[in-house]
């Protein structure tokens, strides 16, 4: 049994057996559907239409590999087909095992590979190795009742699983040899220890597979394929309490249809306009496929990087400081040795896997075009500060994220080291904070006041823990400088995420900045943590912070 296999769709842990779950759509007291399905996506489609069962047709699995349903497809093509259907699904699949591939042995070996590949039975059929489809030609010879009967025997002594089923098909109404020589069969693979029958028939009415199924009088279930009887209606089949229909290669030929009208019309049109709207949207194959599932299986099993984060970029404010720079754009967008601050850091976002930037825009926000960013704007940017800024970016902030302002620079084991680091909510703070020069006056540094000094001791990996962050704090307390960059989890983000509702009710959201609100988490005793960097970085801020820039650069 292929018990470990991980699906997209997950078997419950307690699910009952698909060999099984078929064996009790085989009881005749309730008539049951089999859809047909030739792939893993349709098969999955299948399930979720609510069929209890799939039928892998033959013919539809070789007219989706672009052969006949001669045998053209060998058997062990067909069961990687099915072995991808079942792994999609969690409902039971029945094998159109066509002659079952040669004699008694080559159905030996079919049984056991379609048990181990959880499959819930086979279909066979009494023609002869390679077959024809039953709907071409006419009078196919049929196999000898003898032989046909030691197949299916020595398929059930193949099996692995007690509830696995093997369906003797009839051929001998298609083939011209009438009701008894049909019945004949039934009761001869009945005896040989088929677990059904099916009764084929190629007529447009149902007769002369109800005078079968009124003979037969359900000494085991029947099963039937009204592909051509198609306008019966089902309540016959329950009253004449048959056990099984398969609606046999509806999904393939609806499929064809689809792909033929598609493909004619972008030829055609030479366009996508007219079929874009009607064909199902690329997030829906990602979600028939268990993308979803994937996802969390990344969060669970993969180390975290940046691939996991998305980063909301603070850039709202002019840079008043940088004078006539700042005439026709922010200050992010202020080139440093030939590309501007904020592509420069985008870049090395996306470097470190942060694909997915948000930018919140205010002054002169068309300046900020660069491609591969999502913009936000703060349109009220010059009443405002940036946890308003922040506040207008909310959509983004509901998962692990970073947020940086726009006018800093830094090396990249800066943005490793961060998304390394442990904690829901990571401040980085530069320990050498006293060694940089002062900027403009009147600038006021983000100050922040961690339980432990920076140490630089190997041993000392303990994470530090954020008391106090803001203007206030005098350069005696301070253990560091916050350099504008935090790392947020989920669940930090959702801390902040109420800290921002918290703050809006009071009133001190609209021109509040980021270190108010990390101390006011400090305070309530939210657990903050400070990552300690020494030196490396720097912000914006006046014409001798862009010379420095060019140094670091
Ligand atoms: C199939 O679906 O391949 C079948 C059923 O064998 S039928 O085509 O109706 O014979
Ligand atoms: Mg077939």
């Amino acid at each position: 049994m292929t018990a470990n296999i991980v699906r997209a769709i997950p078997a419950s842990p307690v699910a009952v057996p698909k060999a099984t779950q078929f064996r009790r759509l085989l009881d005749p007291k309730e008539l049951s559907f089999i859809m047909e399905a030739h792939n893993g996506l349709s098969a999955r489609i299948v399930e979720e239409a609510g069929f209890k069962g799939i039928w892998a047709s033959g013919l539809s699995i070789s007219a989706a590999l672009g052969v006949r349903d001669n045998n053209e497809a060998s058997w062990t093509q067909v069961l990687e087909v099915l072995e991808f259907m079942s792994d999609a699904t969690s409902v039971p699949i029945l094998v159109d095992g066509d002659t079952g591939y040669g004699n008694f042995n080559n159905m030996r070996r079919l049984v056991t590979k379609l048990s181990q590949r959880d499959i819930a039975g086979v279909c066979i059929e009494d023609k002869l190795f390679p077959k024809t489809n039953s709907f071409i030609g006419h009078a196919q010879p049929l196999a000898d009742i003898d032989e046909f009967c030691g197949k299916i025997k020595a398929g059930k002594d193949s099996q692995l699983d007690d509830d696995f089923s093997i369906i003797a098909r009839i051929e001998a109404l298609i083939s011209g040899w009438g009701l008894d020589e049909a019945l004949r069969r039934a009761e001869a693979y009945h005896s040989a220890g088929a677990d059904a029958v099916l009764i084929h028939s190629k007529q447009s009415t149902p007769d002369e597979v109800l005078a079968f199924t009124k003979e037969w009088a359900n000494r085991c279930p029947v099963v039937i394929v009204p592909t051509i009887y198609y306008d019966t209606p089902t309540q016959v089949f329950r009253d004449h309490e048959m056990a099984l229909v398969i609606w046999a290669n509806h999904n393939m030929r609806a499929a064809m249809q689809a792909m033929q009208d598609v493909s004619a019309e972008i030829f055609q049109t030479e366009s996508l306009v007219g079929v874009e709207k009607r064909i199902p949207t690329v997030r829906e194959v990602f979600r028939i496929a268990g993308n979803d599932e994937l996802a969390e299986a990344e969060a669970r099993y993969l180390p975290q990087n940046g691939t996991d984060y998305r980063a909301i970029v603070l850039a709202a404010s002019r840079g008043a400081a940088l004078g006539s720079l700042t005439d026709d754009k922010p200050k992010c967008m202020i080139d440093v040795r030939g590309q501007p601050i904020l592509r420069r850091q985008v870049g090395m976002l996306n470097a470190a896997g942060v694909r997915d930037v948000t930018v919140v825009r205010g002054y002169k926000k068309d300046a900020i075009d660069l491609p591969s960013i999502e913009t936000i704007d703060n349109d009220d940017y010059a009443n405002t500060g940036e946890l308003h800024s922040l506040d207008c970016a909310r959509d983004a902030l509901n998962g692990a994220c970073l947020i940086s302002y726009g006018d800093i620079l830094f090396r990249e084991h800066m943005l490793d080291t961060l998304l390394r680091a442990e904690g829901d909510i990571v401040i980085v703070a530069d320990a050498l904070w006293r060694e940089r020069e002062q900027s403009a006056e009147g600038l006021v540094r983000d100050l922040v006041v961690g339980d432990r000094a920076f140490s630089t001791d190997y041993l000392d990996d303990a994470p530090v823990r954020l008391l106090n962050a803001g203007g206030e704090i005098g350069e005696e307390t301070a253990t560091g400088e916050w350099v504008g960059l935090l790392k947020l989890s989920e669940v930090g983000a959702k801390t902040v995420q109420a800290e921002l509702e918290a703050m809006k009710a009071d009133g001190s959201l609209g021109r509040g900045d980021v270190p108010s609100l990390l101390s006011r988490l400090a305070s309530k005793g939210q657990d903050v943590h400070v990552q300690y960097i020494t030196g490396q970085w720097l912000d914006i801020d006046d014409a001798l912070d862009l010379a420095r820039a060019r140094n670091l650069l």
